[in-house]
């Protein structure tokens, strides 16, 4: 049987998969990031290749065209725009999904063919900040350490990283290490995330405070004498601004932490040698990002524990290939292979490397900026690829108005989105399992995404649609790739070109690889310089990419988020991630096993603030800010701070009522790296009192004034409704149900206003093709959900008939979460009886049992919370 070597398309930990001929995934045993293990997300990766939904043809206007006709289109409106108007009405709109073929292609054609900076990517939301960051300290884009850092240190200090579901993988290797070694782990998050169950100390601080707490601790350093002094001396300059600037600070009021877990937390970062932090979105996607990463990369040059084994400031990356998108230079502030616009021989260097006509001279727009200029009509092209920003973008609502103010507008994508919705020409791109290239991952690993299978429909790969333009636009002799290889030789030939040593990443050893030797590369960490093998840490002796070789320390001086709680909008919105969703959707989606963690969007609020308002849980709640408004379900949990709430980002129009919760969401920017606070909105809340419970199966047509949330299942489609306005008339009712469905058929129906019960099915050929029901009562229930997504499709005998003729007593309704082991389809109902019935104490003893926990491991925080929550365990 012939098995294919690749690469997980989600995270940043980059795990190896194996795709067997009967296209069964399983985690590479051989890969070093992962040896074998994947997480959820990774194991339901064959479920996601369903390609229903798939785009297959290039649309122009809504229509099918053929790829000459759109590539020509294309081509022409770029061309056009830039002779009326100049290269920087034109932009690109990119991501950390491409890999880093795709990229390096986006990244030449706009900055030395084009001759415009105007290519930002969605790592402006994610690593911007970092990026910053490590260049204002090390003088280069670099994470020093490498994935068993994590494994050989005596403390791990988590901060904004909900690790435990967003790099699942690393977490379990954390974790085992910890059962071997007794690592001590502080998570630093304003909640109490699964994270938190694995941790010695959880720091539940105020939002965007993490600079004052890493300034008190780099106090706390020099004070406790404890600065490496030899190694500051030899390795870095400018300590005494530093600390000048973390001086005065009252870090307990700003953080609103207990003095004694302060003091509990630097006590322990200066008595243990081998600490590594980690950081990602609480860090990075923050008004004061970069000065976060700076504060706390300032603590670990502080002690020179950097580049040793088990130390060193680690920033996790989000996507499978941010990295990649870094090393090519993706953002519209970076040039190309860690060079930069502020050198004007950098950018002389990669003219004539490229042998560009009109290269770019200075940066271009950042993502926020950037989508502004389109809406106030500078920017009059736009190439949206790999990315969903009418979802995953602050203020998402303005952002649709720029798309549709917008004379052009190109998306790429492999799936329908709330995007692709607003494009002029939409170009259908090949999909994970059917593209060929290269991702690099948090610990500068790069590692082969190799193809199992033909691209759907007429599917290409990026890299093959942006030089079929480019070509068109006359720039044949520079886009000449026939395939991935060939662009990935002259990435690493560009690396290395006139690179004395002066920039570190240099992958020239890979420059010359032959086609064989591309297709064959085992996963190999930069850098690798000709001749030489792969690498490991760096900085340990030193050697940062500055002018003098010494890195910088950083001043921070603490300042609040740009949005402050008051009266009008006295809560704070944190967003982020959720286990089994991955963004937007398009592909978790699609995998009915990954929906069963949570299925519906919601909202997170402390119980103090739910009893305040008349909020329950599950209840519905209106959440309001400057932006937009939302109605979610409440998920009301004291691992919320009071007057702080939480909302996954994943949901978009394609899933919910609610729509992107990035309609609500600040666009207030980090100076330094353009960066949006996605973690920190003012916002109110409400109630919204329900007045009806509805479920529809099959396919519905939108509906306004209605909470609605759509859970792929197995069966077919569920539609969770439930209304705030009273349902119509007796005499209106089967009409408005009409709507709701929206297709034609053999109604059965109940329509009783004393039970509350409304209820339509719809038949077409004797069989059940559709159905609709109501409670407005809670004495008469909804039937089970799961039940009714079985029969359909189903013949109408007389008991099926029944349920749509007479009311009758059925299971009660769904709590939001049910599925807790996604591995083996355990739910929380079996977990709790077991529990009760075994009189078992341990996530352990419950995976003897029933197998829960016992595969990915990604669920045993949730049956540890179980068995809290039944107090069994303290
Ligand atoms: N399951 C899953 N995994 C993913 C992804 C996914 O979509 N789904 N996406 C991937 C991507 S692209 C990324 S970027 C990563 C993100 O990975 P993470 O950064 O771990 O994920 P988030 O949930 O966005 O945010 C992390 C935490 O930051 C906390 N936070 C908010 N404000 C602050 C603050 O002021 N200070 C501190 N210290 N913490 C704060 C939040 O409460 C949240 O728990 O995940 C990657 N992995
Ligand atoms: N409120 C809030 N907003 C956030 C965040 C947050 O924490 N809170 N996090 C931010 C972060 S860190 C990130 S990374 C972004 C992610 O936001 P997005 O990048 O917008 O999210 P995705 O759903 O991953 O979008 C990727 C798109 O590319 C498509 N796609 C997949 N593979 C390919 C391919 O090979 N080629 C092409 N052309 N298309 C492909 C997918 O179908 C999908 O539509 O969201 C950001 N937005
Ligand atoms: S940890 Fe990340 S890379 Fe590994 S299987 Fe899970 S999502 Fe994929
Ligand atoms: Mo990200």
């Amino acid at each position: 049987m012939t098995e294919t070597k690749t690469t997980c398309p989600y995270c940043g930990v980059g795990c190896g998969v194996v795709v067997a001929e009967d296209r069964t995934v399983r985690g590479d045993g051989a890969h070093p990031a992962n040896r074998g293990r994947l997480c959820s997300k990774g194991s339901a990766l064959a479920e996601t290749l369903d390609d229903s939904g798939r785009l297959r043809t290039p649309m122009i206007g809504g229509g099918a065209a053929g790829w000459d006709e759109a590539l020509e289109l294309v081509a022409q409106r770029l061309a056009e725009t830039i002779a009326e108007h100049g290269p920087d009405a034109v932009a690109f709109y990119g991501s950390g999904q491409f890999l880093t073929e795709d990229y390096y292609v986006a990244n030449k054609l706009m900055k030395g063919f084009i001759g415009s900076g105007n290519i930002d990517t969605n790592s402006r939301l994610c690593m911007a900040s970092t990026v910053a960051g490590h260049v204002r300290a090390f003088g280069e884009d670099i994470v020093p350490g490498v994935y068993e850092d994590w494994e050989e240190a005596d403390l791990v200090v988590l901060v904004g990283s909900n690790t435990a579901w967003c790099h699942p993988v690393l977490f379990q290797r954390l974790v085992a290490a910890r059962a071997e070694r007794g690592t001590r782990i502080v998570v630093i998050d304003p909640r109490r995330t699964a994270t938190c169950d694995s941790a010695d100390l959880h720091l539940p601080l105020a939002p965007g405070s993490d600079v004052a707490l890493f300034a008190g601790l780099l106090k706390h350093i020099a004070e406790t004498g404890h600065l490496n002094e030899g190694w500051i001396e030899a390795h870095t300059n400018g300590l005494s601004a530093a600390l000048e600037a973390a001086s005065g600070l009252d870090v307990a009021r700003i953080t609103r932490l207990p003095a004694a877990d302060i003091q509990a937390f630097y006590d322990l970062f200066v008595s243990t040698e081998r600490v590594v932090t980690v950081f990602s979105q609480g860090v990075n996607q923050s008004s004061a990002g970069t000065d976060k990463v700076n504060a706390i990369i300032n603590c670990h040059l502080a002690t020179g524990r950097i580049g040793r084994p088990g130390m060193g400031p680690f920033s996790v990356t989000g996507q499978p290939n941010a990295m990649g998108g870094r090393e090519v230079g993706g953002l519209a502030n970076q040039l190309a292979a860690h060079m930069n616009f502020d050198r004007p021989a950098d950018i002389d260097r990669v003219r004539r490397f490229w042998q560009a006509p009109s290269m770019a001279l200075r940066p271009g727009l950042k993502a926020v900026d950037l989508f502004d200029s389109v809406r106030d009509g500078r920017i009059k092209a736009i190439w949206i690829m790999a990315t969903n920003p009418a979802a995953s973008m602050p203020r998402a609502e303005l952002v649709r108005e720029a798309l549709k103010a917008c004379p052009t507008v190109v998306v790429s994508d492999c799936w329908v989105t709330d995007t692709t919705a607003l494009a002029d020409i939409v170009l259908p791109a090949a999909s994970w399992g059917e593209k060929d290239g290269t991702v690099t991952n948090s610990e500068r690993r790069i590692s082969r995404q190799r193809p199992f299978r033909a691209p759907v429909g007429e599917a290409r790969p990026d890299w093959w649609i942006m030089s079929e333009v480019a070509r068109r636009m006359g720039w044949a002799d520079a886009f000449p790739y026939v395939k991935p290889a060939d662009i990935f030789r002259e990435h690493a030939a560009l690396s290395a070109f006139e690179n004395d040593g002066g920039r570190i990443f240099d992958i020239g050893g890979l420059a010359s690889l032959s086609d064989n030797g591309y297709d064959a590369m085992p996963p190999v960490r930069w850098p690798v310089l000709a001749g030489g093998r792969e690498s490991g840490r760096l900085f340990a002796d030193g050697g940062f990419a500055t002018p003098d070789g010494k890195a910088r320390f950083v001043p921070t001086a603490w300042r609040p988020p740009v949005a402050r709680q008051e009266r009008r909008y006295p809560f704070m919105l944190n967003t982020g991630r959720i286990r089994d969703q991955w963004h937007t959707m398009t592909r978790t989606g699609l995998a009915p096993r990954l929906m069963a963690h949570r299925d519906e969007p919601y909202l997170e609020l402390h119980p103090h603030d739910a009893m305040k308002l008349g909020i329950g849980d599950g209840d519905l709640v209106r959440v309001q800010t400057v932006h937009a408004d939302a109605v979610l379900r409440a998920l009301v949990t004291d691992g919320q701070r009071i007057g702080e709430v939480f909302a996954p980002m994943h949901w978009t129009d394609r899933f919910a009522s609610a729509g992107p919760v990035d309609r609500l969401v600040s666009g207030a920017c980090d100076p330094v790296s353009g960066q949006p606070e996605l973690k920190a909105t003012a916002a109110r809340l409400s109630p919204v009192p329900t007045l009806w419970r509805g479920l529809l199966v099959g396919e519905m047509r939108r509906h306004d004034g209605i909470y609605h949330a759509r859970i792929p299942t197995e069966a077919g489609q569920i539609h969770e409704m439930r209304g705030w306005q009273p349902l119509p008339a007796p005499e209106g009712v089967a009409e408005w149900a009409d709507r709701l469905i929206g297709r034609a058929g053999q109604r059965l129906e109940v329509i009783d206003p004393l039970t509350g019960a409304y209820r339509f099915a719809n038949i077409v050929d004797g069989r059940l093709d559709a159905c609709l029901m109501i409670s407005a009562k809670s004495r008469y229930p909804l039937p089970d959900r799961a039940d009714l997504a079985a029969m359909i499709g189903a013949r109408i005998g007389e008991a099926e008939r029944a349920i749509f003729t007479t009311v009758r007593e059925a299971a009660d309704a769904q709590p939001v979460r049910k599925t807790v082991c996604v591995c083996f389809g355990v739910d929380h109902a079996q977990i709790e009886q077991a529990i009760r019935g075994g009189r078992l104490t341990s996530a352990a003893e419950i995976g003897k049992v029933l197998k829960a926990g016992t595969n990915c491991g990604s669920c045993i925080p949730e049956l540890k919370e179980i068995l809290r929550e039944m107090q069994v365990v303290a």
